[in-house]
């Protein structure tokens, strides 16, 4: 069990003469730190799970999203699931969490870099994500399995009829597939499908299950119908979050610690450019979750206005709530005189004729652009993370209508202590009549 647990994200990348680069030997003396951390972090749960493992048996729950959704719906989903697991875990079996590789994002387009099983350990700190429930990445799956089998898969759909009679009630059911099975047979009867690129993994069965509820309704089926080792649920945004924004909520999110090398690399940015270290404004953070219990309001911040900047498919819509860019920058520089902030960061996905533009309307503005060698370093989810961490220290914030991009920037905010009045923040459509601001959801410790 031990050895399962701790699992240490070392690495190994050919550095270059690059900003990134040059943090490469400091993050590779940090790798040896976690080590003897993951250890430390860890040493009670092992003995916890160690005294009960030898009359419960190892089961694995394994999931994957919908292709076409983003990065950041799925961290979501992946809070849904860690609290399914928790609920397994209370009664019966051990219970541990496979972590779906990522990859093949509609977003990440970056050419000519390889993005496709991609472990968490590149963007998420694993020992974090353990101190919250049993994960493992899915080659520890392979090896711990003896082999890349997953034994059922549970293709997670609706209801063909809809909600009958008008009426929502919690109901799970095996049904004929409503949709084109992405699974299909090979010559020794096994299911092949896309399994996050790895094309040696195969399925022994396939299901359809309608599904409508939260995710703890998929336990009974877990726990009672199925039995085999390893099961993995396949369009795990069917099921919905148990108790949005309570404690589970908050304390899966709480574990999803960004991976250490990208907040370096954020921190370095924001001391460089941004003039903003976490001691002058009072960000300090703690790489144990657990501990990281900033009051509203301590947190200052640094001197200047983060923006997100959601482009691409927000804009293609024509929808009304995301302004023009000529509107973002007036908001901007009218934000930067009202909170006296001379500096501006931009995060967006903005295509290239747009950033031309934006680089136009507002040339002082400061972005993490980084190089090709960076970029293959980081890949598109890095460099997102990066710039989600930025606008986190921002003094104040301002986002994107129902962005989830923007939506996590919140939760980092509130995590680390911030004035909900500088969060909870978007910008208005140049002809939005009313313009609702975004929620602020409390942390629940
Ligand atoms: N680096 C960077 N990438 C971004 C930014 N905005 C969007 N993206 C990319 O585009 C993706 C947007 O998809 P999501 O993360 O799901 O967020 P969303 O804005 O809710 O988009 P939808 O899921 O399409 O509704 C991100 O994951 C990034 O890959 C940005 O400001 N910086
Ligand atoms: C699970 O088993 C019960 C009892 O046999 C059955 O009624 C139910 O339909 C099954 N559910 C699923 C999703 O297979
Ligand atoms: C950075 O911020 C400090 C105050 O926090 C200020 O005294 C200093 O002048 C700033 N430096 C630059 C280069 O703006």
């Amino acid at each position: 069990m031990a050895q399962r647990v701790v699992h240490v994200p070392v690495i190994f990348i050919a550095a270059h003469g690059s900003f990134v680069a040059s943090l490469w030997s400091f993050l590779l003396a940090f790798a040896v730190f976690e080590t003897v951390n993951a250890d430390d972090v860890f040493s009670a749960s092992h003995t916890a799970m160690a005294q009960t493992a030898a009359a419960r048996d190892l089961r694995y729950l394994l999931y994957d999203v919908n292709p076409p959704e983003g990065f950041n719906l799925r961290r979501d989903v992946y809070i849904r699931m860690a609290s399914l697991v928790k609920g397994l875990r209370k009664s019966g079996d051990d219970w541990v969490l496979v972590l779906p590789p990522w990859g093949r994002l509609y977003h990440w387009q970056s050419p000519d870099i390889h993005q496709v099983r991609i472990p968490w350990g590149e963007f998420f700190s694993l020992t974090s994500l353990q101190a919250n429930v049993p994960v493992i990445e899915y080659e520890e799956f392979i090896a711990e399995n003896g082999g890349p089998f997953i034994d059922q898969v549970l293709v997670l759909q609706n209801y063909a009829e809809g909600w009958t009679d008008g009426k929502w009630e919690e109901k799970v059911d095996e049904r004929p597939c409503i949709e084109k099975l992405m699974y299909s047979k090979d010559k020794q009867g096994y299911y092949r499908g896309w399994f996050w690129g790895y094309e040696q993994t195969r399925a022994r069965n396939v299901m359809c299950i309608s599904a409508q509820g939260h995710a703890s309704i998929m336990a009974p089926v877990l726990q009672k119908n199925i039995t085999v080792t390893s099961v993995m649920l396949d369009r795990a945004e069917t099921l919905l979050h148990d108790y949005y924004a309570g404690k589970d909520y908050w304390d899966t999110r709480r574990s999803m610690v960004f991976a250490k090398h990208l907040r370096l690399i954020g921190d370095d940015f924001r001391a460089k450019y941004l003039n903003s270290t976490d001691e002058k404004d009072q960000t300090i953070y703690s790489e144990d979750w657990t501990r990281m219990k900033a009051k509203l309001g301590s947190a200052k911040g640094g001197p200047y206005l983060g923006v997100h900047l959601r482009r691409k498919d927000f804009i293609w819509g024509h929808r009304e709530d995301v302004p023009s860019l000529k509107g973002a920058v007036k908001k901007m520089h009218s934000l930067m005189k009202k909170h006296k902030l001379d500096k501006v960061f931009v995060a967006t996905d903005a295509d290239e004729e747009e950033l031309k533009e934006l680089k136009r309307l507002l040339p002082d503005m400061v972005r993490f652009e980084p190089s090709i060698e960076d970029l293959e370093l980081l890949k598109d989810g890095g460099v997102a993370i990066i710039d989600q961490w930025i606008c986190a220290h921002a003094r104040f914030f301002i986002g994107t209508s129902v962005s989830t991009f923007s939506f996590r920037i919140h939760e980092e905010r509130e995590i680390l202590g911030f004035d909900p009045k500088t969060t909870y923040n978007r910008f208005c459509g140049d002809t939005e009549k009313e313009c609702e601001q975004p929620t602020h959801w409390k942390i629940v410790f």
